[in-house]
């Protein structure tokens, strides 16, 4: 008998293959790799609690509000927790920006190269009921000299500075998605071996798709041109999916097929969604995979950041959808500017 079809080989863990791609470069010195498995174990911890929130007093509202002015989960305060202790522990980054933190937090580690930008977790109206939810991180290299403090203009960085970039999507499974620039590769949790296990490898994303995802409840504050692509995609017949976790939304349009939007609306001017730790990360990501991303009319990496916490509206995906979604957007930047 086949010795190999006894007992099959489990593959590829997160770790291997971080120290494998590090080899690709000769002179690395590592820190990147490590600053990887720093958020790959504080994302198995946060898997944890999440997976057992319901059993314990850590589900519902903290009674506190972040720097957006919304209700802070105790799960968005844990998970927050769990990957700075995990960041600071580990000694490779100087600054870091949270979603749940209105000012750049310092690690302490003065003599750390890199910083990272984070939303801990993602999809906070999702949290207490058992859907979907994530982690979107990005990490830059700092632009100030080691030995001091990182500085605001090492956080503000556009997107195309991003050295890494990932998530983590905590659903029927927990998977992490990242990219370091050369491919974007996929990896699920095997939660018996407590591994991450390279389960989607050179992750490339459809041209094109038939799947929209936009909050329509907020279709009475979309501009004109917004409403006409939305009108457009029910011409073409394509296939509504909203889960309202952008992570989970981005990560199936991105196996499947499709476009998220998070537009500008006349109740929210720059949209929802925050450009240094939610649109960035997932911009390179979805580049990588071969779709776009765009605020509707310009390229998202390139967007010049002015405060930390800056929103962007997002128009993510297959190229061809993004496409579209601009032109149809370019009539209404016409117009504005036409009545200057
Ligand atoms: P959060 O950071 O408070 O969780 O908000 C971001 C979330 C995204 O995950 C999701 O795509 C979007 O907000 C949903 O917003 P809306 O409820 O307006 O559709
Ligand atoms: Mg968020």
């Amino acid at each position: 008998m086949d010795h190999n079809k006894l007992a099959l080989p489990v593959g590829t863990t997160l770790d291997r293959f971080i120290m494998r791609k590090q080899e690709d470069f000769p002179y690395a010195t590592g820190e990147l790799s490590q600053l990887l498995r720093d958020i790959a174990l504080a994302a198995k911890i946060v898997n944890r609690e999440i997976n057992r929130s319901g059993l314990i007093d850590i589900a519902g509202a903290y009674g506190s509000q972040n720097v957006q002015g919304e209700d802070q989960q105790k799960l968005d305060v844990i998970a927050n927790i769990r990957f700075i202790r995990a960041l600071r522990n580990g000694g490779e980054v100087c600054t870091i920006i949270s979603e749940e933190d209105e000012d750049m937090i310092q690690t302490g580690n003065n003599q750390g190269k890199y910083v990272v930008a984070i939303d801990p977790l993602d999809g906070s109206s999702n949290i207490d009921v058992n859907v979907s939810i994530g982690t979107i991180f990005s990490i830059y290299r700092r632009v100030s000299p080691t030995g001091t403090e990182g500085t605001e203009q090492d956080c503000l960085q556009t997107g195309t500075h991003q050295v890494a970039a990932g998530y983590v999507i905590y659903g029927s499974s927990t998977m992490l998605v990242y990219t370091t620039g050369n491919g974007v590769n996929g990896f699920t949790y095997e939660h018996s071996l407590g591994e991450f296990f390279l389960s989607h490898p050179n992750i490339s994303t459809p041209k094109t798709g038939a799947i929209y995802s936009v909050n329509e409840g907020s279709s009475e504050y979309f501009s004109e041109a917004m409403a006409a692509y939305v009108a457009y995609c029910k011409q073409q017949n394509f296939s509504a999916r909203y889960i309202g976790s952008l992570v989970a939304d981005f990560h199936r349009n991105l196996l499947k097929g499709g476009i998220y939007m998070y537009p500008a609306t006349k109740k929210a001017p720059n949209g929802k969604l925050r450009l240094m730790y939610e649109c960035n990360a997932l911009a390179f990501i979805v580049e990588q995979a071969g779709g776009k991303s765009s605020n509707g009319r310009s390229r998202t990496l390139e967007i010049e950041p002015k405060g930390l916490h800056d929103r962007s509206p997002l128009f993510i995906g297959s190229t061809e959808l993004v496409e579209k979604a601009e032109e149809f957007l370019a009539a209404e930047y016409t117009d504005a500017l036409a009545s200057m």
